[in-house]
């Protein structure tokens, strides 16, 4: 365990280190509200300055009353969830969230840790993140990712199919796009995990015709807003060095506090565009700010269709990735019934082959468990 006076010099340099992460954020021509041309495409300046740094902040993407919406059914959520990871109750004694499920959607962490960096942890992520100290009143273990959370919630549901969200998803992909994977990410103040830097794919590096955009691509819609102390870092441009030596990286820096990384800051209802390949990671959430991103992620259909994955060792065949895009036309029916007046998105891929989808209870049983078919790669 660290001395006080330890503790007192990281923590006064990692303060120093956010301040000055958040003036080089800031320096980045890499945010504003999601524009589109006359044609409904995306604003070309926007697409490049996204593939130039690898991540992106779309401000004012979702307005006050959707947001609303989409925090009250978070926030119904985390009153739902077992009590600890063997738990069968919610801290109202009643069953909890997800009971039923073939595997369990939570991942949990000690408070303040890093479950997936370092050894033993997550091949991708090599370095332990700095963890912190929790108090006495925290719990032994929190939830820190909600898988499928498309299926607990309709507004997250609508919000996937956001119209402006899904043209800057064709814009980087190209029409033929199908989905990654979603859930929410909790940083709960004084208790929400570490992420150590990663990047995201661990399929694709070697391919003959690797480029920039073949793992993917996240986006991130933050519900309460992210601070550099509680959001994501990214180090930008990183996302076209192919695979990098965390290991190197970190030890050249001395520690974890990268240089050139920058933090996302954003407001509630911003949400961030990032780059799978991009080296990222997050600080244990030591503020007393509650970050919660709901992710969800895009590929082009042919960086998995027929591809082994090294992240599952399986190989996604047509029918499970068709079958996993389900969710795509699921959601922009839910969201056409909320926002009649709203002009939906067109997915070309079930237009082409005349997919109708219609949200109703019948498809809310068709979705459970979804997230064992993401398509992880
Ligand atoms: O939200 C975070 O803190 C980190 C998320 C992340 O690194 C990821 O989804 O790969």
């Amino acid at each position: 365990m660290a001395t006080v006076n330890e503790r007192q010099a990281q923590d006064t340099a990692l303060e120093n280190y956010f301040r000055e992460g958040e003036v080089r954020a800031r320096n980045l021509a890499n945010r504003g509200p999601i524009r589109l041309t006359a044609q409904g495409k995306l604003a070309p300046e926007i697409l490049d300055s996204y593939k130039e740094h690898g991540f992106y902040i779309l401000e004012h993407v979702f307005d006050d009353s959707e947001l609303a919406e989409i925090k009250a059914e978070f926030e119904g959520i985390v009153d739902r969830l077992p009590t600890s990871p063997d738990s069968l109750i919610d801290k109202h004694g009643r069953p909890a969230l997800g009971l039923g499920l073939p595997q369990s959607p939570f991942r949990w962490s000690k408070p303040l840790g890093d479950p997936m960096g370092g050894a033993g942890g997550l091949k991708r992520a090599p370095v332990k993140m700095i963890e912190g100290e929790p108090a006495a009143e925290q719990p032994q273990q929190v939830v820190f990712i909600v898988r499928g959370p498309l299926q607990f919630s309709d507004a997250a549901l609508r919000a996937y199919a956001h119209p402006g969200l899904m043209a800057v998803c064709e814009a980087i992909n190209g029409d033929d796009f199908v989905p990654f994977s979603d859930g929410f990410v909790i940083k709960q103040p004084g208790a929400g995990a570490a992420f150590a830097w990663h990047q995201d794919g661990v399929t694709h590096w070697d391919h003959p015709e690797w480029d920039p955009e073949m793992q993917g691509f996240n986006f991130m819609i933050q519900l309460y807003g992210s601070t550099p102390a509680n959001g994501v870092w990214f180090v930008p441009g990183s996302h076209k060095l192919g695979k990098i030596d965390i290991h190197e990286v970190v030890s050249a820096a001395g520690g974890n506090l990268l240089p050139d990384a920058v933090p996302f800051v954003c407001n509630p209802g911003d949400v961030a565009i990032s780059n799978r390949q991009i080296l990222h990671g997050s600080f244990a959430n030591t503020s007393s700010d509650l970050r919660v991103s709901l992710n969800f992620g895009f590929h082009r259909r042919k960086s998995v269709l027929g591809v082994r994955s090294k992240s599952v060792e399986e190989v996604f065949d047509a029918e499970r990735v068709c079958k996993r895009a389900e969710m795509i036309g699921y959601a922009i029916d839910a969201r056409r019934q909320r926002f009649p007046a709203e002009v939906p998105f067109a997915y070309k891929p079930h237009i082409q082959n005349g997919e109708v989808y219609h949200w109703n209870e019948a498809a809310r049983g068709e979705i459970n468990a979804y997230y064992l078919r993401d398509l992880n790669i």
